[in-house]
């Protein structure tokens, strides 16, 4: 885990509960943090029962070797600074952090979390020099887990059986695709009306920043931390689940050149398959539209 944070740390408890590593390693630059956190989620292991080892590190020597870095590292925006000021500031800190894990780690998967997802995520690829198997950004379990929870809260059922995908950026510019919604097998537009479904659709986009203006501080952890998980246990269990990621697009969606939230395959080697799902016109402008945001921030930084 790079940045023992709020996402950082959470994740790491995750993983070690569900046994998903023999040992996880935190990272962070705040002196004493990752060792304390690590430690401290250690001294759980003997009340839940597992035996993923914690520790926490100052540098990447130790890392050596490590199959799975989720790079959490990062500054949240403060008053006063603007969005990109925040994407230099954060892109600095991805450019140092990639160095070190290509150097340390040459074979490594990179998990990327740091916002903006999908522009931290392309950065860490132009730094690595990794093929697109083995960058991957985490975006699309989080908005397609709160799209769910929000329809289920709304039909009262269980989560379980309320399946959903969220496409593109990681932003407002998100594309929830309405017409694969299904509630056990029935198509949501049967089930709701439009004004309804489109509320849903609005908060899902919203999600993230409903929950920052609920804690004033910070951002979400819990669902985020949630979502990563699930990406490392597929790729560490090689389970190949298909789940919406952002990975580098060389022609799919008719897209290119860019990270972009898509279905993917995710197994032992990483990114294992990209799956097409057939747009409706709408969905499809709308994707363009997200693709075309997460391209403008791109240029922002080789203007640089
Ligand atoms: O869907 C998504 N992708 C996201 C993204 C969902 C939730 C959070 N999202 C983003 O993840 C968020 O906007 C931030 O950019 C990151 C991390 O969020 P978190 O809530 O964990 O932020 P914290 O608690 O501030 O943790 C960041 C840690 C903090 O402890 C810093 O000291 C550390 O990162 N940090 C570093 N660690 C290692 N190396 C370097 N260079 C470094 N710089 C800061």
């Amino acid at each position: 885990m790079v940045g023992a944070g709020h996402v950082g740390a959470t994740t790491a408890q995750r993983i070690a509960e569900r046994e998903l590593a023999r040992e996880v390693l935190l990272i962070d630059v705040v002196p004493g943090l990752p060792e304390g956190k690590a430690l401290d989620q250690w001294e759980s292991a003997p009340v839940e029962g597992f035996d993923t080892r914690l520790r926490g590190l100052s540098s990447y020597e130790e890392t050596a070797g490590s199959g799975v870095y989720v790079v959490t590292a990062g500054l949240a925006r403060k008053p006063g600074m603007s969005r990109s000021d925040l994407v230099m500031k954060n892109a600095a800190i991805i450019r140092s952090i990639a160095k070190e894990i290509a150097a340390h780690s040459p074979q490594a998967i990179i998990l990327m979390v740091t916002n903006p997802l999908d522009v931290m995520a392309y950065v860490a690829k132009e730094t690595t020099g990794f093929d697109r198997r083995r960058v991957i950004g985490m975006a699309g379990i989080l908005d397609t887990a709160r799209f769910r929870s929000f329809i289920a809260l709304e039909l009262d059922v269980s989560v379980q059986d309320v399946q959903a995908l969220v496409l593109g950026g990681h932003g407002d510019s998100m594309v929830p695709l309405v017409s694969s919604v299904s509630v056990g097998g029935i198509p949501l537009t049967q089930m709701l009306d439009e004004e309804r479904i489109e509320a849903l659709v609005e908060r899902t986009r919203k999600g993230g920043g409903e929950i920052v203006s609920l804690l004033k501080s910070g951002s979400a952890y819990y669902a985020p931390s949630a979502a990563v998980t699930q990406m490392c246990e597929s790729i560490v269990r090689d389970k190949k689940r298909v789940l919406p990621c952002s990975v580098w697009l060389e022609g799919e969606y008719g897209l290119e050149g860019l990270f972009l939230g898509v279905p993917c395959k995710l197994g032992r080697v990483g990114l294992e398959g990209i799956l097409e799902a057939e747009l409706t016109d709408g969905e499809r402008s709308a994707l363009e539209r997200s693709a075309a945001e997460v391209k403008e921030t791109m240029e922002a930084l080789s203007a640089e």
